[in-house]
């Protein structure tokens, strides 16, 4: 049995996290069983230190930093840490399952990984973030606003983008996404997938952020039908409808 540690968070199914959700549609995607641990971000460090996880990064004092997700296998005592490190691990342990790199496409994925979200995704990351971030429970806003309003220089609150700065950054984000459409359609229509005839780690990538972006913004919201059923024909809805069924709650 694997435990996925998680981050809690007052929205359906409690998970909300986009890295963490790439750690969950892997390992449903492999069609293997876990639980969740969740942890409240300030309790991460410790909790993490106690099952001899490793960091994933440093703090802006240079400290190492702890993140999730993480996954304790206790078929092979394996602790790990970091969402592709996860993937990579769950291919090589478990071989005869679906493959996340299929015809050993790990290069392409780890391109992928490192693209996705600086490129694609951060140019309207405080929009999506501003939609979630008051989400997530009493103790882990309050770290939330410990710990990025230094950051930031700002509150949490005057995060928020609004007007014309708001559209800006959908319009880039949005233009990002068509480029993404473009290479995926090279594969020729009606393939879905980024590597064409076959889901892989990347569209899980993809998926995980969706399902974030959807959280934050809720079913019903116009943006969030803009995204999912006009921007690139309908791509990025259909893709989440056809790989959502790995969002698996344990
Ligand atoms: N490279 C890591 C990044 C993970 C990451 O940034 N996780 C965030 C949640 S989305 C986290 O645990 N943050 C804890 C914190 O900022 O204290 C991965 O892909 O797993």
């Amino acid at each position: 049995m694997i435990t996925l540690y998680d981050i809690p968070a007052q929205v359906p199914g409690k998970s909300f996290s986009p890295n963490t959700f790439k750690a969950r549609l892997a390992i449903a995607f492999k069609g293997l069983t876990f639980k969740t641990e969740y942890i409240e971000m300030p309790d991460i460090e410790a909790r993490m230190k106690e099952i001899g996880a490793e960091p994933t990064t440093t703090k802006p004092d240079g400290s190492p930093k702890y993140t999730l997700p993480v996954i304790y296998d206790d078929a092979t005592g394996k602790v790990v840490s970091d969402s592709l490190k996860i993937a990579e691990y769950l291919e090589v342990t478990y071989p005869d399952t679906p493959s996340l790199f299929p015809g050993g496409a790990h290069a392409p994925m780890h391109l992928f990984s490192d693209y996705f979200f600086p490129t694609v995704i951060k140019p309207a990351f405080f929009v999506f973030l501003s939609n979630i971030v008051f989400r997530f429970t009493p103790r882990g806003l309050e770290n939330m606003r410990e710990t990025r309003e230094p950051i930031f220089k700002k509150t949490l609150e005057e995060v928020v983008p609004k007007g014309e700065a708001r559209e800006a950054m959908l319009a880039a984000t949005k233009a990002e996404f068509s480029k993404l459409a473009a290479m995926y359609a090279a594969n020729g229509e009606p393939k879905a997938y980024f590597l064409g005839d076959v889901p892989s780690y990347a569209d899980l990538i993809v998926v995980s952020f969706l399902i974030w972006i959807k959280l934050g913004f809720g079913e019903e919201h116009s943006d969030w039908k803009m995204i999912s059923e006009k921007w690139d024909g309908g791509r990025w809805g259909k893709l989440l409808k056809v790989l959502e069924q790995f969002d698996v709650r344990t």
